[in-house]
């Protein structure tokens, strides 16, 4: 039977693409921004059908934050992700492998796994890629994510190669573990895909020998992890380039936790399909917003008397019916309308930002918005 699951190259200008990713929960056209719901909501109150509304293709949540709560075998339970958040189109679950290097203390490494404290109430657990596929398998998500090492930044050559060479193994055992559970009858998903993820710190060589490796590792999809963990960057600019080649072309790609649209422009010109950040959400709740001349701080005295939507070219609901200075006020007063409606303005740009960078791939003209507002979206005004 032939594969539901396609990536379609539609087009191709130097390395940029634009692309069709089918899966068993619709078609995302590329590239596309994945909405973060790390414990299975928006944070500033957003609904599945809010997502919907601001023109969202994929949701993305946590498999260490859904492990701790409410726990991946209630979501089971209540029949998987999709209809426990009412989202039915394309979910993505991160592996843990991330959340556990940044937010849990106390790590501590082994060829098995990771044991660490929860950064709830610091009782002991332990991941490796088995636990990783199964809580991912219970989640039933569409796409589950390679448990990985995310080296810090900077690491040693030495350290970060043994990582990689265990990044390696780890992702065999967890495309063994899915195989098993799908036999099994055990996955929430029977259609669940996998996708790797490349790692190599800052050190080109170990991310090209990496990527060899597991692009022969036939996955459903790539990923290049390790990168925005506080390098400049022009060097996370110039490892995409390095190691794109060797990604497999009939592959949707993917660059996990990126990031600024300036960022996201850059790296869709050089070869990425998907992305994921937090940035437009948190964002938001500090109120900083993006618009299509720059970013605003919502909360400035400027915006006081402002009869204007926050951005005049957006048709998100905060812009189709309130005011810049309603807004203000509602964050003054901490109002909790003020976070909604200023996620919902955020999440709608990065949306629509991705459909403008498709449109643009489309017309043959991306080169040129490229470089009218590749810097421009990134500036503060
Ligand atoms: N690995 C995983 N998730 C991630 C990353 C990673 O390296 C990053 C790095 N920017 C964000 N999210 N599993
Ligand atoms: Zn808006």
């Amino acid at each position: 039977m032939p594969s539901l699951t396609t990536f379609k190259l539609l087009k191709q200008k130097h390395a940029a693409r634009r692309g069709e990713f089918r899966t068993v929960h619709g078609t995302v056209q590329t590239p596309a921004f994945q909405n973060v719901a790390t414990a299975g909501a928006i944070k500033g109150g957003l609904s599945a059908q809010d997502l919907k509304q601001i023109g969202a293709q994929v949701m993305l949540c946590n498999t260490y934050h859904l492990h701790l709560r409410p726990g991946d075998q209630l979501v089971a339970d209540m029949g998987g992700l999709h209809k426990f958040t009412r989202w039915d189109g394309p979910i993505l679950t991160d592996s843990g492998g991330f959340q556990v290097f940044s937010l849990a203390k106390l790590r501590k490494i082994t060829e098995e796994g990771v044991t660490f404290a929860s950064h709830l109430d610091g009782h002991r657990i332990f991941m490796g890629p088995e636990e990783s596929i199964r809580i991912q398998a219970n989640l039933g998500s569409t796409i589950a994510m390679a448990f990985d090492e995310c080296v810090e930044n900077p690491a040693q050559h030495a350290y970060s190669k043994a990582s990689c060479e265990r990044t390696v193994r780890w992702l065999a055992r967890c495309k063994a573990e899915m195989a098993r559970l799908k036999q099994e009858g055990k996955a929430v998903n029977p259609d669940q895909l996998l996708f790797g993820i490349n790692q190599g710190c800052t050190f080109a060589d170990l991310r090209v020998e990496h990527m060899k490796q597991i692009a022969e590792m036939d996955l459903d999809g790539y990923a290049i992890g390790g990168l925005a963990v506080g390098e400049p960057a022009e060097v996370m600019y110039d490892i995409i380039s390095k190691v794109e080649p060797f990604m497999p072309k009939d592959k949707v790609r993917y660059l996990m936790g990126v990031g600024t649209p300036g960022n996201i422009i850059e790296a869709v010109s050089r070869g990425v399909d998907l992305f994921d950040c937090v940035m437009p959400s948190r964002n938001a709740r500090h109120g900083h917003l993006n618009t299509w001349n720059g970013i605003i701080n919502i909360k400035n005295a400027k915006y006081e008397r402002d009869e204007r939507p926050i951005d005049p070219h957006c048709g998100c609901p905060a812009c189709r019916n309130y005011s810049r200075a309603y807004i203000r006020h509602l964050f003054k007063a901490e109002e909790l309308l003020g976070m909604r409606l200023a996620v919902m303005h955020n999440l709608w740009f990065y949306n629509h930002l991705m459909e403008r960078i498709r449109d643009e791939l489309d017309a043959g003209t991306f080169t040129q918005f490229h470089d009218r507002y590749v810097k421009l979206l990134d500036t503060r005004i």
